[in-house]
């Protein structure tokens, strides 16, 4: 009892001992004896949480004395995956949880198996949420992320028959030990009804918002443990229930069945995620689902900044700053200026000079599918009050500021209103946000560009000053010291124990990349992460695959922009090559996909069934003696990618120029000693230009090059004609080769590659990528020079820790300084 809680990492082995046991008897009601797997997980958790509490209690107590400035960061996704893992290592008891597990016969690394993924998002954006809440803690930055309490995740995928088949996840179906309930801070929350105007004693007029409906909003707290275990923010997710106000009359009226339907209607609001799917954007129950979010959340943000405050709003602006991630939240934006207005009744310019200050926004796409629009009258229903509130914005924003920089020019008005005119009217988020946030990020240097210039270019002219980039990162704790904690013991012996918080440090391996020994030692590793890969890929899917090949990764939600159909056409042509000629030179190859299609995108999953037929036919050919393999790896999650990640050699990352965004697989699979085999896309770019391109494979055409042969007119036709591989592979598809008895069944990919126009240009670059692809088969047969290229890359990654960007975001948006809590 010498050593006490304070301190991170204090506990010793048998007192965590001792605390397992206690709480496997008394929070979990079993024994040693008869205890499952899973409650020795939750009784580990149990006796970890007595550490994270103390820790976030310090924190509160500690934000709440000092009156510090916070940034909220609202997502309507937060992909966590497993916590448990990452919240030993964050808090130095990994070693210790482990020994001490050991000694009651439980190895650890089985114990976190038993840890559902926390799937709360679809992909890129929720997880860069995660790991941004991980970075906010670790640099002591007083921040709470604000989302979504999903009953559902993101479905969890099936594949029969080739085929995607969607099941639903339930994370929490037998409890989670890391999130806690608080009653005491439920909000409630109106939707629809009518806005009534009152004109009060002091003659003054007024908006009253008569709710048609109210939700009662109840938060979920997740504990965010920083690294060294210092800050302990929460992550706060809203759930949905029915609330008294409108039960009981129904109820008293006779109307019980009506009001068990309204109960279950209010239920269903935080029920499951939207995957991203063309076909789901504009549906009204996600705007109720980010309404309902912004709006417990900014209620929480008053309710703490009115116990500090009270109702003077003058210090508003100097507490509170607000991230939207993506427009997913930008409903934030006319409720904050309805509490001030309506509510707090200050005045029009005083509330509106308090919002601009407030929020900041990040764009995540570019896609013009992905950005939001909201058909005025649905919004209308459900919302009421702030569409006219949107209207005066939008109204004071064309006349104070549109009219004077472009005057009587009403062609930019048009573009620039909120408001989209045509048959149906509707509500343009992105313009929203822009208008609303004094600064506009995009995640990477290249993408920031072509936000500025094609996306808002008017907005830029406007406010030069606004438009920034952050370039994302990921949090090297769970992407390298918890995945892969053989790399990361290399990384502490070559370079001391700070690398996590410093990743520059990382560098400090570059000295050795031409040293045979640690090359060896690199690659030593990199091999026994891809013999542990080779038995989740027979557990998984049943294919034999062989450690010696190399093995190569695509993992990524599956979109024709991703072009998975490139790397599926060039397997083809390789096998091809292989039947043509059956000592084709070349390495043996492991392709490996993992990728979920949003369920209403038909090509999407066709793709898929083109993957798993391709392999099928591929990895049952006795003729090409095992040269090639394709695995298509069932349910991608958080978890599978730490298990694929530490065992890649390369990296595809093969967009076209222009539409990823930023991409942040591509870093942690180079921090994991990866090849990117990539476009000049995203952050691909600032990868080539930390790591030095010629250790790299980049191919294809450039944003400039794209834009230029999409406006010269590009007809895919031309490449089919002019390359006979591209021509006999898209011909294939029309073939049952790959599908017996069933001709035609992959032809979908082929017609939307000619006839479709190659939307992506797969064909324009097929060359370039079967060039590239060539020179990473040369280049890993050269061992040391492959050696020396992987550990170039994983050395120089350490741009991409997302300390750095939260430290930009700190910085340069938020202005917002750390505490250090005791
Ligand atoms: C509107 C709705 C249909 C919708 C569309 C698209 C909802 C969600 C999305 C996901 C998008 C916005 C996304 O995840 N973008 C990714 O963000 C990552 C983090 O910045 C980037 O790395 C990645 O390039 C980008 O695609």
């Amino acid at each position: 009892a010498k050593k006490k809680v304070e301190q991170p990492g204090s506990l010793d082995k048998d007192q965590l001992k001792q605390n397992i046991i206690h709480h496997l008897r008394s929070t979990l009601g079993t024994s040693e004896e008869k205890a499952s797997r899973q409650s020795w997980w939750k009784a580990t958790c149990a006796a970890v949480n007595e550490q994270v509490y103390e820790r976030l209690t310090q924190t509160q107590q500690t934000h709440l004395k000092q009156d510090t400035r916070a940034v909220h960061y609202l997502s309507a996704e937060f992909l966590m995956g497993r916590l448990t893992a990452n919240n030993l290592h964050n808090l130095g008891l990994y070693e210790t949880s482990g020994a001490a597990l050991k000694e009651l016969g439980i190895d650890i690394a089985d114990l976190c198996e038993e840890e559902p993924d926390m799937a709360l998002g679809n992909g890129g954006l929720g997880r860069l949420a995660a790991c941004f809440i991980d970075s906010l803690a670790t640099l002591n930055l007083p921040a709470i992320g604000y989302g979504l309490h999903y009953e559902h995740g993101l479905f969890r995928q099936e594949i029969r028959d080739g085929r995607q088949i969607e099941r639903p996840d339930s994370w929490r179906e037998y409890g989670n030990p890391w999130e806690i309930c608080r009653p005491e801070s439920i909000q409630e929350i109106p939707l629809y009804g009518y806005v009534e105007t009152v004109f009060g004693e002091d003659g003054k007029m007024k908006k009253v918002w008569h709710a048609g409906q109210k939700i009662k909003g109840v938060p979920w707290d997740i504990p965010v443990v920083g690294y060294e275990g210092k800050t302990v923010n929460i992550l706060r997710l809203w759930e949905s229930r029915a609330s008294e106000f409108f039960d009981w009359d129904v109820f008293n009226a006779g109307g019980y069945i009506d009001s068990q339907a309204e109960k279950a209607q209010a239920e269903t609001i935080s029920k499951v995620l939207y995957p991203n799917d063309e076909s789901e954007a504009g549906k009204i129950l996600r705007l109720v689902q980010q309404y309902f979010f912004c709006a417990c959340s900014l209620k929480d943000i008053m309710r703490r900044y009115k116990r500090a405050h009270g109702s003077d709003f003058s210090k508003f602006a100097e507490q509170i700053a607000i991230q939207l991630n993506d427009t997913h939240p930008t409903i934030a934006i006319p409720e904050l200026m309805r509490i001030l207005v309506d509510e707090e009744e200050l005045d029009w310019d005083a509330a509106w000079a308090i919002c601009y200050k407030v929020f900041s926004y990040t764009n995540h796409t570019l896609l013009p599918e992905a950005l939001e629009k909201w058909a005025l009258y649905l919004f209308e229903r459900v919302l009421p009050r702030h569409l006219e509130i949107i209207y005066e914005i939008n109204r004071r924003f064309l006349e104070d500021l549109v009219e004077p920089k472009w005057p009587g020019d009403d062609a930019v008005k048009a573009k620039l209103s909120i408001i989209e005119e045509g048959d149906v009217r509707k509500v343009r988020m992105g313009n929203l946000c822009v208008i609303g946030s004094h600064k506009v990020n995009g995640v990477a240097e290249i993408h920031s560009k072509l936000v500025k210039e094609d996306l808002f270019p008017e907005f830029a002219a406007l406010w030069p000053e606004k438009m920034c980039n952050v370039t994302n990162g990921v949090t090297p704790r769970r992407w390298l010291l918890s995945c892969n904690p053989e790399l990361a013991k290399l990384y502490t012996d070559t370079v001391g124990a700070e690398w996590p918080l410093k990743l520059d440090l990382m560098r400090g391996a570059l000295k050795h990349a031409d040293d045979a020994a640690f090359q060896k030692q690199f690659m030593d590793i990199k091999r026994a992460n891809k013999e542990k890969l080779v038995k989740v890929i027979k557990a998984e899917t049943g294919i034999d695959v062989s450690a010696e090949a190399i093995f190569d990764i695509q993992i990524k939600r599956l979109h024709e922009y991703k072009r998975q159909q490139l790397n599926l056409i060039h397997i083809m042509a390789l096998y091809r090559r292989l039947l043509a000629n059956p000592d084709y030179d070349m390495h043996p190859r492991v392709f490996i996909f993992g990728s979920k299609a949003a369920p209403g995108y038909k090509l999407a999953k066709d793709i898929i069934y083109a993957i798993n037929k391709v392999a099928e036919r591929v990895n049952n050919d006795e003729r090409i003696k095992g040269k090639l393999k394709v695995v298509f790896m069932p349910n991608y999650r958080v978890s599978l990618a730490e298990k694929l990640i530490p065992a890649a050699d390369v990296s595809q990352q093969i967009s076209t120029a222009g539409y990823e965004a930023s991409g942040t697989g591509n870093m942690k699979l180079a921090m994991n000693g990866a090849i990117t085999l990539g476009t000049l896309d995203g952050a691909n770019i600032e990868i080539a230009e930390e790591a030095g391109a010629e250790y790299n494979a980049i191919f294809g055409l450039t944003v400039d090059e794209v834009k230029a042969v999409k406006a010269k007119g590009y007809n895919p036709w031309d490449y089919y004609y002019a390359n006979p591989e591209i021509k006999a592979v898209l011909d294939w598809m029309d073939t049952d080769f790959f599908t017996p008895g069933r001709p035609g069944e992959l032809s979908s990919i082929k017609r939307a590659l000619l006839d479709g126009g190659d939307t992506y240009l797969a064909l324009a670059d097929f060359e370039s990528y079967s060039e590239a692809q060539k020179k990473v088969d040369a280049l890993y047969r050269d061992k040391q020079a492959w050696a020396k290229a992987v550990i170039v890359n994983s050395a120089t990654m350490g741009k991409f820790n997302s300390d750095r960007s939260i430290q930009d975001y700190a910085d340069y948006i938020w202005y917002l300084k750390p505490c250090s809590v005791a």
